[in-house]
């Protein structure tokens, strides 16, 4: 999907114009996928744009800077006023928004330790993450043949840049197969999530998503679903689940900050459930949109006002 191209980005502590935010081919995240990054969203409300969860989505970011001890050369409450900077500065209403710490310019070889480190928090407008159809229609997706990185080998706690080219081999193979997404199972064979979203099932009203041990991201809409699931009256348990706990399902969906809760159809292509989209997946889009857009004052805490 090309990027909607908005007008500033800030970086390491000013904005700057959009095609002025480059670094070096050398630089150390290039070669080494040494960043850690955040992918978070800014809704349209009443009160004008908000970020969903950013202190959860920066707190995490720090997580992932301490395990590659990566120091952060700004405060949470820095880059959370930078945030809301860069989404007014470009007058926008809703938006992705991209925070990213690198290891720059300066020394070469795998020790990251004495490299720069370059801060960048970039947005832009990002519709649909798996297309249009996929919220109100669902999405098909295979389970790779590609296991997930091992959590003693690039650990899912932390967001790293470089971990993703597991995810990318996953993505591709279920693209150039047909499919619209994967699934990654971890070495014992137990579900994770998918090449950019956390999973969740249904069966008889109940709903299971895998434990963060499991080698699954700890998902920020994990875990506001969760929430917003048990407010809403239902179970939800985290337990390990297999591929055939997919086919099974009543029904089955994505979380995440991109993908938002998206309706999973067909795995490994068995129908899930009647094939389309759930009525508890509905019931959960339906809540978790409304509270995004600042329409239910039980969750306004999660969302920051740019313009407060
Ligand atoms: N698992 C993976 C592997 C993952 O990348 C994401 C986010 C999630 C689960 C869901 O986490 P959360 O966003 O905190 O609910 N993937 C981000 C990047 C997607 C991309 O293509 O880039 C995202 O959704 O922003």
């Amino acid at each position: 999907m090309p990027i909607a191209q908005v007008d500033k980005i800030w970086m390491d502590g000013e904005l700057v114009d959009w095609q002025d935010a480059t670094i070096h081919v050398l630089s150390h995240a290039v070669h080494y996928g040494s960043g850690v990054f955040e992918g978070i969203r800014a809704y349209d409300t009443a009160r004008g744009p908000a970020v969903w969860q950013l202190d959860e989505h920066l707190k995490r970011l720090f997580r992932s800077a301490k395990l590659y001890h990566l120091e952060v050369p700004f405060s949470r409450e820095a880059l959370t006023q930078a945030t809301k900077d860069v989404i007014a500065a470009n007058g926008l209403e809703a938006c992705y928004v991209r925070p990213l710490l690198l290891r720059g310019y300066g020394e070469m070889g795998v020790n990251p330790l004495d490299a720069p480190v370059n801060v960048v928090i970039a947005v832009w407008p990002w519709g649909a993450y798996l297309g249009e159809d996929a919220l109100d229609h669902g999405v098909r997706i295979k389970v790779s043949s590609w296991r997930r990185n091992s959590q003693n080998s690039l650990p899912a706690a932390a967001k790293a840049t470089g971990q993703y080219i597991n995810s990318v081999l996953a993505k591709v193979e279920s693209l150039k197969a047909g499919y619209d997404e994967a699934i990654m199972l971890n070495e014992a064979g137990m579900v994770t999530d998918g090449s950019g979203e956390n999973v969740f099932i249904v069966r008889d009203h109940v709903l299971t998503t895998p434990p963060i041990a499991a080698g699954c991201l700890d998902g920020i809409t994990r875990g506001s679903v969760i929430a917003l699931a048990r407010d809403l009256g239902y179970e939800v348990q985290e337990e390990n689940l297999v591929r055939t706990d997919l086919y099974n399902a009543d029904e089955c969906f994505f979380t995440g900050t991109a993908a938002e809760i998206t309706p999973i159809r067909e795995v490994d292509d068995r129908v899930v459930g009647e094939g389309h989209r759930g009525p508890v997946t509905k019931e959960l889009q339906g809540a978790f949109f409304a509270a995004t857009k600042g329409e239910n004052d039980r969750y306004l805490h999660w969302l920051t006002f740019v313009n407060d």
